[in-house]
């Protein structure tokens, strides 16, 4: 059997998000956020639930952070909700929301935890969503503005800030797609959302480092690589140009080339988005490190069309398992941005788990996927690609957005009536990984 070795200071870790996981959605003087607002009306997510509860994770942090500590977690990547802090996102700040996060981060140190922040995973507070919401530029600005309160707080013990959590999902999901709150469908809003943002990500680095030029500034992208269903000349052809034309490379050539995608931009037509001078310069600044977060692959046939064969393995996202994709998305990677050292972000898969009678969850397609998904990533670094950690999504079941609860992608079970945390067997099998810092 073979035996795939990782660096000694390969940082293992977990992810989750605020919305997903901390409930407490009005106390302390948290602001409504517009996943509070869609999720509050009804027709949105699946079986009318909310983030209201989730796993109320702000009442819990201790306990979680106590099973990180079993598990061996090195790394916890978790994100900041802006309303927890700022209710209405400008002024004033809430104190007990700062308090929250500073007492997250000093229990996580305490337990030899890393912590990575994430400013941005979607939460944007109402109040600013009233004002046009990343359709307008103030936002940007606003947000700038709450980076360097969030770093001037936690920036003495959390070195690295991720800005924003999967821009495309928030942009096109939000306001394409509108599956996702606010739930606009329009592909100039769209557009102009995505420019917006990325015009936030550039002015929260410059906030990130000019409060404190040593820390590690980076971005999360979601990255879905596209491949040809048939190994055809034509088909290959038409998996490139949709590749060319798509959200993924929208954000990949506008932060680290400095340019819009050719292809993607002419697409688009007069729905492209409005540029001010200096805006490229701004959203290419060289970044710290890069967060990818992988979990499958689209497959398209010759037409274009995404397509679904029968015969490979999926996930209950409907989501095809294909770890060699992995691989061949960081190595192009690699060949075709200069990009700063990479972290996986994240990686994970929901499956229908149960609890057995023994009172045990044994998911042994989630230790599979990680296991394939982990092997990838090792000849990805064998071959040159500089990957500093993985962060296995998630911790723990959690409010899978409009899927509500009836996805879970936990490492450990929760019990939403009860609370109940459960270490599922892929838990336990991650933490001997994480012991040895190998996989077999
Ligand atoms: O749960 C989400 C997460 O919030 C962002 N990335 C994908 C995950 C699974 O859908």
């Amino acid at each position: 059997m073979t035996t795939y070795r990782f660096p000694s200071n390969f940082l293992w870790g977990a992810a989750t998000a605020s919305y997903q996981i901390e409930g407490a959605w009005n106390e302390n003087g948290k602001g409504e956020s517009i996943w509070d607002r869609f999720s509050h009306t009804p027709g949105k997510i699946t079986n009318g639930d909310t983030g209201d509860l989730t796993c109320d994770h702000y009442h819990r942090y201790p306990e979680d952070i106590a099973l990180m500590r079993q598990l061996g977690l090195k790394a916890y990547r978790f994100s900041i909700s802006w309303p927890r802090v700022i209710p209405n996102g400008m002024v004033p700040v809430n104190p007990k929301g700062l308090d929250f996060y500073d007492n997250l981060v000093d229990r996580l140190l305490a337990a030899n935890i890393q912590p990575f922040a994430t400013l941005y995973h979607w939460d944007l507070p109402q109040a600013l969503e009233d004002k046009g919401g990343w359709r307008n530029r103030d936002t940007a600005h606003y947000f700038a503005d709450y980076t360097a309160v969030m770093v001037k707080r936690l920036g003495d013990r959390v070195k690295h800030w991720a800005t924003f959590n999967e821009p495309l999902v928030a942009a096109f999901a939000g306001h394409l797609w509108g599956e996702h709150a606010p739930g606009i469908k329009d592909e100039k809003i769209a557009l102009q959302t995505a420019h917006n943002i990325l015009v936030a990500h550039g002015l929260s680095v410059q906030a990130i480092r000019s409060v404190d030029s040593d820390l590690q500034a980076g971005v999360v992208l979601s990255l879905w690589p596209v491949e040809p269903v048939e190994d055809t000349p034509e088909n290959i052809t038409v998996a490139e140009k949709t590749w060319q034309e798509g959200g993924d490379i929208l954000f990949l050539d506008t932060i680290f080339k400095g340019h819009y995608p050719p292809a993607g931009w002419e697409k688009a037509g007069d729905n492209v988005p409005q540029i001010m001078p200096g805006d490229m310069a701004l959203i290419s600044q060289k970044l710290d490190f890069m967060g990818v977060n992988y979990y499958s692959r689209q497959l398209v046939d010759v037409t274009g069309e995404r397509v679904r064969p029968e015969g490979p393995e999926y996930t209950e996202m409907n989501w095809e398992v294909c770890p060699p994709a992995f691989y061949r998305l960081l190595t192009r990677l690699n060949r075709e941005y200069r990009l700063p050292p990479l972290y996986i972000t994240e990686n994970g898969s929901s499956f229908k788990d149960e609890v057995s009678p023994d009172g045990a969850v044994h998911d042994p397609r989630r230790e599979s996927y990680l296991r394939e998904h982990f092997i990838q990533v090792h000849k990805a670094m064998q071959d040159g690609v500089d990957m500093r950690g993985y962060f296995v999504w998630s911790l723990m079941d959690n409010f899978e957005w409009g899927h509500g609860f009836t996805k879970r992608f936990g490492l450990i079970r929760v019990d939403y009536e009860t609370q109940q945390r459960t270490l599922k067997d892929s838990a336990k099998w991650y933490a001997g990984v994480i012991r040895e810092n190998a996989v077999e």
